[in-house]
């Protein structure tokens, strides 16, 4: 049965890669193909044809005829009226006839015009502060950012910062495993927080250790979880990074890239049945948009009408692959154009652009139960992981350009000096009392005694199946056998 649609769908897909390859030899395109085509098209639609089948022995001889399409239509382009502007397909109807169709009327047109894939004419990107830390305009009456929070989001990112460099070290000292920097993100991680309500869930891939600090896990909590020792919520049983907190509602970190985005999009949708008044916000990079994930949780989301924020950081690269080698759209934004959910795109390296945008998108998300897609544009100024060395497939210039100019923590600090809210004085003697705190978070973590191996064997299930009884006998009868193999610190 299931053999036989399968074989059915085939047949289709088949006849009309057939049809479309003949239709698109632009000799072929003439007014009288095109309606041909379109009649025989339909009349396929509406009732599957047994056409004959285009005979196709390996899937590298169907690859190959899928190539040829994609070569053809890449010709068609050049040879055939192509609108770079999608609305002018809609404002230039040459029929008053319009088709009654779900979703709203369409109108018709005489005018054979395909959508472009051009991205010379790129949506815009919403900035407050300009390089120098100077507002574009008078935004004081407009923006409700006090004194006090300016600097406590300042604070935190100057903590992220330093977090950063002093985990990093340690785990090129060989003291934890794996470390992941923010570094360049500072902005997005702490200006976004600080616009959510702590109500709110977060659902973050990695990248976002900075929403947590700025919901209070302690630095001595973060050295815990990176050290994997007997106070880390996850028992040990998680990689570095993963940090995971219930009582910040900060839902555990996962590396599998875009897992968290449906995820977020089911526990919205939850939120919604309830009556919270609450939302959800997700965190991914560029990388996590090329998924299916991604769009299978775009697509819920706006059809569901559920109160979600997809913040994406658009940071250039995921791992080695820069985003010109990602995706040929204009980057993100318009993806959510595409679903029907109302996006922006936002300087990510501009803190109270950042804040007004999560602000706002916040506000709608609740209000008008709507999912929200932010795309913001930064760089990640650092190696992917300390599994990475960046300089191996990008320049060392390209880096600098973005840890100067572009650096989000000095560029807000700029603003804050500006309005006489900070100084030489606070800042170093900020930077040393955070450089001691890490420090000293560090060697206490350090000095706790890993979870017992029985941590290993348990939460998983109520009443552990014999194969895993037998797999704990053998762990601690080989940790025995070779003691001197086996961390000390790990109590059997
Ligand atoms: C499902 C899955 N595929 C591949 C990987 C390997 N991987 C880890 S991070 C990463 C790149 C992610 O890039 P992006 O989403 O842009 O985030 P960024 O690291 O730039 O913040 C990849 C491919 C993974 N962890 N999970
Ligand atoms: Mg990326």
């Amino acid at each position: 049965m299931a053999s036989s649609s399968l074989k059915k769908s085939k047949n289709f897909i088949f006849y009309n890669l057939n049809l479309k390859s003949k239709f698109l030899i632009p000799d072929r395109t003439s007014a009288i193909t095109n309606s041909l085509f379109h009649h025989r098209l339909l009349h396929s639609i509406s009732s599957p044809p047994s056409p004959p089948v285009p005979k196709y022995a390996s899937y590298s001889q169907l690859n190959s005829a899928i190539f040829e399409l994609a070569c053809l239509r890449r010709r068609l382009h050049s040879t055939t009226s192509v609108s770079n502007d999608i609305s002018q397909l809609a404002v230039e109807p040459t029929s008053h006839q319009v088709l009654d169709f779900p979703g709203g009327k369409v109108k018709f047109t005489q005018k054979l015009i395909f959508t472009s894939n051009s991205t010379e004419e790129r949506v815009h990107c919403y900035r407050v502060l300009d390089e120098n830390g100077q507002p574009f305009t008078d935004i004081d009456s407009s923006l409700k950012i006090s004194k006090e929070l300016a600097v406590q989001m300042y604070t935190n990112m100057v903590t992220l910062e330093v977090m950063d460099t002093i985990f990093y070290e340690s785990q090129r000292q060989g003291r934890i495993s794996f470390y992941a920097t923010t570094t360049g993100e500072e902005a997005i991680n702490i200006a976004s927080a600080a616009a959510l309500d702590s109500k709110d869930f977060v659902f973050p891939q990695y990248r976002e250790p900075g929403v947590l600090l700025w919901r209070g896990f302690t630095l001595q909590e973060f050295a815990n979880q990176l050290f994997g020792n007997k106070y880390e919520y996850g028992k040990g049983r998680q990689m570095p990074i993963h940090y995971g907190s219930r009582k910040h509602n900060y839902i555990t970190v996962a590396s599998t890239v875009a897992t968290q985005i449906p995820h977020a999009v089911g526990a919205a949708y939850s939120l919604k049945m309830e009556n919270q008044d609450s939302c959800v916000i997700t965190y991914f990079g560029d990388g996590g948009t090329s998924t299916a994930d991604f769009h299978a949780a775009m697509n819920f989301a706006a059809v569901m009408e559920v109160p979600v924020i997809f913040f994406c950081r658009n940071n250039g690269w995921a791992i080695s692959t820069p985003v010109d080698e990602q995706f040929r759209s204009d980057g993100v934004v318009v993806k959510g154009k595409a679903y029907g959910v109302p996006s922006i795109r936002i300087d990510g390296n501009d803190a109270l652009a950042i804040y007004n945008a999560v602000n706002e998108a916040r506000k709608m998300a609740i209000k008008e139960q709507t999912p929200v897609l932010i795309e913001a544009l930064t760089y990640r100024a650092g190696h992917h992981t300390t599994s990475d060395d960046s300089t191996r497939y990008r320049s060392t210039d390209e880096i600098e350009r973005w840890r100067g100019d572009q650096n989000p923590v000095k560029r807000f600090r700029k603003w804050i000096e500006s309005k006489g809210w900070w100084n030489d004085v606070a800042e170093s003697e900020y930077r040393s009392s955070i450089r001691k705190q890490v420090a000293q978070a560090i060697q206490v973590a350090e000095r706790i005694e890993k979870p017992p191996v029985a941590e290993m064997f348990n939460d998983v299930y109520d009443i552990p199946p014999k194969n895993l009884k037998e797999q704990e006998v053998f762990v601690r009868k080989t940790v025995k056998k070779h003691t001197e193999d086996y961390p000390s610190d790990v109590p059997l």
